[in-house]
């Protein structure tokens, strides 16, 4: 027997799809609850506590909250879950057009001191077709700004194609194993300040950067989920090739 799909709830309104069309991300505030958000934190922080760390988590002891926890979705149910939050399954839909499902997530911990991305399309390094992908990156401190090293977005970038991208000019800032758009002035970035809840969807084309946790003492986690409308497939990456649906 088929299973009961609800179909998907609508929590954008018009100017919010609006916005996003025009200028590449939309910003939705609140999102999921405080308890939430701190469950999903402990745990995560309890994947890599373990001794020893399980293979997927595996990194280097010293850096451990620092480097990001690539695909939790695949190995840990509470991930996926939090991937498929309603609200989430909603607004891609209504950004889409149809269903999306998840194909790629990564929990930032970031503890201060830690390195950001430098500025990138994310359609660089995940290319599917046709062309639907949108990020879901959801706030996991109380503040996320421009101390503990915030989102940067350049509004209206989705409109410029596909940039070529280099080395990383500032490894000081940014981490050393990405990739760094080149040819844009990128002075023209904007700071996204988030609470814990928020949630910014972006387009795969916008061009988007983080800098440095700069702060003494102030994590900066998120949690970020890549998707592809559902009859869009990943391209070249065996890694990625994997549908979640949202349901
Ligand atoms: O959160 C960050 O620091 C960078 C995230 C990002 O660029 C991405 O998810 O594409």
């Amino acid at each position: 027997m088929e299973a009961i799909k609800p179909p998907p709830l609508k929590p954008l309104n018009e100017n919010q799809i609006d916005f996003f069309r025009e200028n590449g991300y939309v910003l939705l505030k609140k999102c999921c609850s405080d308890d939430l958000v701190d469950a999903f934190n402990g745990h995560i922080y309890d994947i890599r506590d373990q001794t020893p760390m399980p293979d997927w988590a595996a990194c280097d002891e010293r850096k451990k909250y620092a480097v990001r926890l690539f695909n939790p979705h695949k190995h840990d149910s509470f991930s996926r879950q939090l991937m498929k939050l309603p609200i989430i399954r909603g607004a891609l839909a209504q950004l889409m057009g149809r269903e999306a499902v998840c194909v790629q997530s990564m929990y930032f911990y970031k503890e201060p001191g830690s390195p950001g991305q430098a500025s990138h399309q994310d359609y660089y390094y995940i290319k599917n077709d046709p062309m639907t992908m949108i990020a879901a990156w959801t706030a996991m401190e109380d503040l996320v700004d421009e101390e503990n090293g915030c989102l940067w977005v350049m509004p209206g970038t989705h409109k410029l194609g596909l940039l070529p991208h280099g080395a990383v000019k500032n490894l000081e800032e940014h981490e050393s194993h990405t990739e760094e758009t080149e040819g844009v002035d990128t002075s023209r970035q904007i700071p996204v300040i988030m609470e814990k809840g928020d949630i910014l969807f972006f387009s795969e084309l916008l061009i988007h950067s983080s800098n440095k946790n700069r702060s003494k003492d102030r994590w900066r986690r998120s949690y970020v989920c890549h998707y592809i409308r559902e009859d869009s497939n990943v391209l070249h990456r065996e890694d990625l090739r994997q549908k979640y649906p949202l349901y």
